[in-house]
């Protein structure tokens, strides 16, 4: 494979200032007129040769000047067009290109489905609609005209403003849209087709009046609201929290059934799949909303860190998503509730980044080399990405922090940048010697801090000693001590925290570590404190502290940092079940751990009423935690028996609290999609999926009547998802009564074909493989794949079925999707991230899959860059 290198960036050797874009569109044979003014860069090489990307192009016409090229001038193929001695001063390229949209099964470029044409160019998509310098760092003002029929394309949308709109004959019209903006190819976008609209508009802090679209299908006009709702919350935030304004007339979400991504910010026409943008009481879970309105203003946020800043090449991705990715965290932050949203940001790290991070596709947040950027849009690239932004602001401070973002859209804006640049404005405003933190960027691996603590009484100090160790990644053997904010509070025994004094002096509660061991020595201290570590996960880190149960029994009663509170009672949980799986392999007793049921109790208490934040609480730690926390030989089957173990043990001993908490919780009627009412519910599914822990009659009786009775779609999955873990005659009667309901929704049925793939059942792999052959689903639509076979890939269970039968299906079904989508196909394939640490029998099994599947031939880059990796 070719693989492409961030030490062989170059600038561009040639710049396009204008793109005049027509796009004829037609379902099988689009007509692409591009009219480039280019000239050569000054930064670039003399005498290169121009060199266009293209990929699936045919090329009908080229000139130069409006003058023909001569034949022996021009070199094409259909992924690249080449000028060997292109004019030395400004000129204007006319390239004519024929696409066929209905063919283009890749979802990336130009494509067609359900009627509708929509384009994809992040990453290298443009270069599929018409020969370009389809780079990051190549920034062009468009003007695009598009020209469809009236009746199969009465919309017709391109990025910027509206210019001017037209008959063309012969049924067709066009709409002309110019964007002022200059901006790299991939954010170019076109969407045309017959759709509904929702309309609203937005006046911005300076007094812009926008007006504000949201495209759906025909009849889908109700489920846009919220979404609508969520665009004007976060251009409001924006403004308020980074003095962000819009900058266009018009800005546009178009929602679409089929789409790679889960959305893409294209400048002012952002595109979402539909599954981001729908909902309603009764067709969206409380889930649905809350994604809808993170993304939504994730994409919003891009049109400054993304849009009106990207980046220089695509090494420096994580430029646009981890900060992007921060501040839609902070969005949420501020609209929900803070330590609620920290806690499920940090368990989907650990569940998707830590994973990644310990296994063979592991990478910097900021990668050297790749084969195929698609296989780069990571959990490493995006969620760590933000961690490390988050970190530089913890180091720094919120002023500093501040400042730093300030100056960098002062002094970049309109320009493609990269991490230095970004980092250096930090560096700058605070005075900072940000060198050591840019390790963050460079080394992969989720770095472990081992503590120890120790209690002078004679000398009333605590001394705290952290170790840090970066494990080694591919690639990467060796690695230097990271600088690594730890937040520290130090709790008394009334659980207040008592003051940090250091040399005599109040001290920073941020402690950077900065070397393999740092020692911090507080003083003052009458008693001996219980230590609170990470506060608020000041740091991507696996800590292993020589705090005992009973400090975190305490903490998690007590810790003011209700991050930690959270954190101490998963710990202790996390404790037990790694023992519970030793004991269960080795055959030995049962280590007990009652106190674990008395602090999962609290969230159950009848004074709780921080409900979204006590289900957080209920909830034990998932069986990926435990089989990382265990490392190597991973056993699922007795992690899932650990756990179901240690959930019957609190749900045998807290039976009356719950069956109380249950009805205590019950819906009042009326559905809202706030952040208390989705926690009251989160807890109360909390407590029916312990009041059914045993798959006994009674709880399954309780799950059948939420799902019969339920009013609101958050309601009837949640109980069909706690029916789906028992084999019982209620599941099927349940699956089979949504399909009746729902099965001419396919957003819905996706939910349905998630919960079947996700059960722990023995027949789960059967019945997956029977869904695939059902008219629910389609290998052509992304939504369905990564419902059905993605969610299989993530049971635990299922996925990792001793027989290797789980690998074989994934692989094989990945092998089946490449041809037709290959991005989608390599995603499957992320199944296999943590394979190497699962014990001997499973380990051989995995490995056997994907050397059958690298020998297939004819893989796709996508594909075939992920099997490499994952056996390299
Ligand atoms: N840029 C790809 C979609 C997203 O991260 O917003
Ligand atoms: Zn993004």
């Amino acid at each position: 494979p070719q693989i492409v290198r961030l030490a062989d960036y170059r600038p561009s050797d040639f710049l396009i200032e204008t793109v005049d874009l027509d796009v004829n569109l037609h379902p099988t044979a689009t007509r692409v007129t591009a009219r480039l003014s280019i000239r050569p860069n000054p930064d670039g090489r003399e005498r290169a040769a121009l060199v266009l990307d293209g990929e699936d192009l045919k090329l009908v016409s080229a000139a130069i000047d409006g003058g023909a090229i001569e034949a022996d001038a021009l070199d094409v193929s259909p992924e690249r067009l080449t000028l060997a001695n292109p004019p030395r001063r400004p000129f204007e390229l006319t390239i004519v290109t024929e696409i066929d949209p209905t063919a283009n099964t890749r979802l990336m470029g130009l494509y067609r489905s359900n009627g509708a044409y929509t384009t994809q160019c992040e990453a290298e998509g443009f270069r599929r609609i018409t020969y370009f310098l389809d780079r990051p760092d190549v920034l062009a003002v468009y003007t695009t005209r598009v020209e469809g029929p009236k009746d199969e394309t009465p919309v017709l949308l391109s990025n910027g403003n509206l210019a001017e709109t037209g008959e063309a004959g012969d049924g067709r019209h066009f709409a002309v849209w110019h964007d002022p903006h200059p901006k790299p190819s991939y954010l170019f976008a076109l969407v045309a087709g017959d759709l509904g609209v929702v309309e609203d508009r937005f006046v911005t802090a300076s007094g812009r009046d926008v007006a504000l679209k949201v495209f759906v299908e025909h009849g889908r006009e109700d489920r846009a609201t919220y979404a609508m709702d969520a665009i004007k919350r976060s251009m409001r935030w924006d403004e308020e929290a980074f003095g962000r304004e819009y900058d266009l007339d018009v800005f546009m979400v178009v929602a679409v059934s089929h789409f790679n991504m889960g959305a893409m910010e294209n400048k002012g026409l952002n595109v979402f799949n539909d599954k981001y943008v729908l909902a309603s009481p009764e067709t969206a879970t409380d889930g649905d909303y809350a994604n809808i309105e993170a993304i939504i203003a994730h994409e919003y946020f891009h049109n400054w860190t993304g849009n009106r800043i990207t980046c220089r090449d695509w090494f420096q991705l994580c430029l646009k998503e981890g900060l992007t990715v921060f501040r839609d965290q902070e969005f949420t932050s501020d609209t929900r509730s803070r330590p609620v949203k920290r806690i499920q940001d940090v368990r989907n790290l650990r569940a998707a980044q830590f994973a990644e991070d310990s296994g063979p596709l592991a990478h910097p947040v900021r990668p050297q080399a790749y084969a195929e950027i698609n296989n780069f849009y990571t959990p490493t690239v995006y969620e760590k990405g933000a961690e490390v932004i988050r970190m530089l602001k913890v180091l720094i401070g919120p002023e500093a922090f501040k400042a730093g973002m300030d100056l960098y859209f002062d002094r970049h804006d309109g320009q493609a940048c990269t991490i230095e640049q970004f980092v250096a404005c930090f560096a700058e405003v605070s005075g900072r010697d940000l060198d050591q933190f840019m390790l963050w960027y460079h080394q992969a691996g989720t770095p472990s801090v081992e503590v120890t603590t120790a209690y002078d009484a004679a000398t009333k100090t605590f001394t705290i000693e952290a170790t840090q160790r970066v494990p080694p990644t591919p690639g990467q053997p060796t690695k230097a001590p990271a600088v690594i904010p730890m937040v520290v509070g130090l709790v008394g025994p009334d659980g207040r925290d008592l003051p940090l004094v250091v040399g005599g002096r109040k001290a920073d509660a941020v402690v950077a570590l900065t070397s393999a061991t740092t020692r911090v020595t507080f003083e003052g201290l009458e008693q001996r404190p219980v230590a609170s570590l990470f506060r608020n996960f000041s740091a991507p880190v696996k800590l292993s502290a020589d705090l005992t149960d009973d400090d975190y029994l305490f903490l998690a009663a007590n810790d003011p940092d209700p991050f930690n509170r959270w954190q101490a009672g998963q710990t202790v949980a996390l404790r037990n079940l790694v023992a519970r799986v030793a004991a269960l392999r080795t055959g030995g007793a049962t280590p007990e751990e009652p106190r674990i049921a008395d602090a999962v109790g609290r969230a159950f208490a009848p004074g709780e009423t921080d409900h979204a934040f006590a289900a957080q609480v209920a909830a034990l730690p998932s069986e990926g935690d435990v089989a990382r926390e265990i490392g190597d030989d991973v056993d699922p089957d007795a992690i899932h028996a650990a756990r179901r173990a240690l959930k019957g043990a609190i749900a045998a001993s807290l039976a009356d609290e719950i069956a109380a908490a249950y009805a205590r919780l019950q819906d009042t009627g009326h559905y809202s999609p706030d952040a208390a009412s989705a926690g009251r519910r989160a807890l109360k599914v909390s407590a029916l999926d312990y009041l059914a822990a045993d798959g006994g009659a009674e709880g399954v009786a309780l799950a059948k009547a939420l799902f019969d009775g339920a009013t609101n779609m958050t309601d009837r999955i949640m109980a069909l998802q706690v029916l789906s873990l028992h084999a019982a005659p209620a599941r099927d009667a349940a699956l089979d009564a949504f399909a009746a309901s729902y099965g001419s929704d396919p957003l819905l049925m996706d939910k349905w074909l998630l919960i079947q793939a996700s059960a722990p059942l023995p027949d789960t792999l059967d019945r997956v493989r029977e869904l695939t052959r059902s008219r629910y689903f389609d290998f052509g639509n992304p939504n369905r794949v990564r419902s059905l076979v993605g969610a299989f890939g993530a049971n635990p269970t299922q996925f990792n079925r001793a027989d290797g039968a789980g690998y074989a299906f994934v692989a094989e079904t990945a092998r089946a999707l490449d041809a037709r989508n290959p991005q989608v196909a390599a995603r499957l394939l992320g199944a296999f991230k943590t394979w190497r640490a699962l014990e001997p029998g499973r380990r051989a099994k995995a490995e056997d899959a994907l050397r059958t599947l690298s020998r297939a031939s004819g893989l796709s880059a996508d594909v075939g860059d992920i099997v490499r990796r994952a056996l390299g």
